[in-house]
């Protein structure tokens, strides 16, 4: 059957005029929407939910509202406007023309690096597939929809990178994104946490926090990136990605505006009592932070990596905003790091800057998630409670780089197992802390109401009301 692309496929890549691609997502188009009925959020596929769906790049045509049923939502594919004269802005050819086509030299590293990046998306959605029966609101309902929609979108726009740059064996990569699930045993997912499972909301909400936000800084690495239709596909990601950090931010502030308002009403700040209550206590969620914090860390990669030292030489893959930084080229320059001495202790080691990139991006955005702790913790500092959610070390619970299977506690000091052992329960979410969680998690359908643990958001989607019904459940 003839498919009128501009209305099925909403796009600025020309598709209706190029046949080979039009092709190769022929072919790949049935496969992603078996793999959606299937791995996706797959109870939920017949109602109506009141989605944003891209139709343009443009402002009024980014973000279109109305009633969608999921498996017909417009997966488009959309580019960021290019920029005219784009130079390299980065590594051995800084300032030269950047590329329309895949240099041959770097094929095989693009490629990969593309690979991962789409890898994810299609693992979040796995990942998120069932918690659609314990929403505690039809307002997240619709939010949770939403985030698999457009993660469902990103893997589109690297599938697009694929077939449009990539060939046959990019066209078997496209295949393979669909192959590999999320937590299966012979076939997982690339990168740790997206074997994770997310059983449970409060874990998506650190998810959508934590890991989401490490979305955002590949996202802009790549945005540099001297490939350019791969900048300016991630460039347009990047406008969706803040409604996915959006979701998790006023989530964890929700939960805690409820946990305090519980805390006042009972007089009380202990966790017992607050759970007797119904609500989530502090601590609880300090430990699901820890967790999710330390689990996103591992996806920047190692500390010293070879692999990012060549990326950033060759132009690939740079730092988030690279302009705000003076020296481009980066030859010379080392970077400290803190590294275990082998002995319990900590040593100092000085490596080329090149090298430390995972590094640099990483303590960008250690620091873009601290921002959203402090608006959180000025809540409770409003509520007049010393209690404050920190971040734990980026050496705690480490399976990637330098510290990986080294145990610290959480402020990063070197400890024996056993002391780990034994503290282990206090720090990252235990059997007790999931049971009870896992309690919570029941589904509250009446438009406008919310579940006991979390309190309302301050206002709607869109100019509608919080009770709006989002998703009509009939
Ligand atoms: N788990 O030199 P190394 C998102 C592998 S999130 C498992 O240390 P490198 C989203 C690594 O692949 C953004 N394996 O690191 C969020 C390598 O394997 P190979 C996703 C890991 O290469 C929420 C080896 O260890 N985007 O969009 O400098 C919902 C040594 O590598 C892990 C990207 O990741 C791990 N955590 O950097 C939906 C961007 N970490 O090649 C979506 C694309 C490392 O030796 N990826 N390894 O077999 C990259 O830029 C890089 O691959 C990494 C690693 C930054 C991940
Ligand atoms: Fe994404
Ligand atoms: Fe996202």
């Amino acid at each position: 059957m003839a498919i009128d692309y501009a209305e099925r496929i909403p796009n600025n890549v020309e598709l209706s005029t190029n046949r080979t691609l039009q092709r190769a997502l022929e072919q790949w188009q049935p496969a992603f929407l078996s793999w959606w009925k299937e791995m996706g959020p797959t109870d939920f596929n017949a109602l109506d939910v009141y989605l944003r769906t891209a139709i343009s790049v443009d402002t009024k045509g980014w973000a279109n509202y109305g009633y969608v049923r999921m498996p017909d939502y417009r997966w488009g594919i959309f580019l960021a406007e290019p920029e005219a004269d784009r130079r390299i802005g980065f590594g051995d050819d800084f300032g030269n023309p950047v590329w329309q086509q895949v240099p041959g030299e770097y094929r095989s590293q693009l490629r990969r690096l593309i690979v991962t990046q789409g890898d994810t998306e299609p693992a979040s959605v796995e990942q998120q597939r069932l918690l659609g029966h314990t929403a505690p609101s039809l307002y997240d309902l619709r939010n949770l929809f939403q985030v698999n929609v457009e993660e469902g979108r990103h893997l589109w726009a690297m599938v697009y990178l694929l077939h449009a740059y990539f060939g046959r064996d990019g066209r078997e990569e496209a295949e393979e994104l669909l192959a590999r699930h999320s937590g299966d045993a012979d076939n997982p997912r690339i990168l740790g946490t997206f074997n994770e499972p997310i059983t449970d909301w409060l874990s998506f909400f650190m998810f959508t926090f934590f890991t989401d936000r490490d979305g955002k800084f590949q996202l802009k690495s790549f945005a540099e990136s001297s490939f350019d239709p791969l900048a300016r596909t991630c460039r347009f990601m990047l406008t969706e990605e803040a409604h996915h950090m959006f979701v998790g931010d006023t989530g964890i502030s929700r939960v805690t505006k409820r946990t305090l308002e519980v805390m006042k009403e009972l007089g009380t700040d202990e966790p017992a009592a607050i759970r007797r209550a119904g609500a989530l206590d502090l601590p609880t969620i300090q430990r699901y932070l820890n967790f999710w914090f330390s689990s996103s860390l591992d996806l920047f990669g190692s500390e010293a990596s070879s692999n990012a030292a060549a990326y950033f030489a060759q132009g690939i893959k740079g730092r988030p905003d690279e302009k705000k930084y003076d020296d481009h080229i980066v030859r010379d320059a080392t970077f400290e790091l803190d590294v275990p001495d082998g002995n319990g202790g900590v040593r100092r080691e000085s490596v080329a800057m090149r090298n430390a990139m995972n590094e640099v991006v990483r303590n960008s955005y250690t620091e873009d998630c601290m921002r959203g702790l402090n608006r959180w913790n000025k809540l409770i500092e409003a509520a007049g409670h010393a209690f404050r959610f920190s971040l734990p070390s980026t050496r705690f619970r480490r399976t990637i780089g330098n510290w990986a299977g080294v145990p610290t506690d959480p402020s990063g000091r070197p400890i024996a197992q056993d002391e780990y052992d034994a503290q282990v329960a206090s720090w990252l979410p235990n059997g007790d802390d999931r049971a009870f969680v896992a309690s919570l998690m029941r589904r509250v359908i009446e438009p406008g109401k919310m579940a006991a643990w979390i309190a309302p958001p301050e206002k709607g989607i869109k100019d509608r009301p919080v009770d709006y019904e989002y998703v009509r459940l009939a």
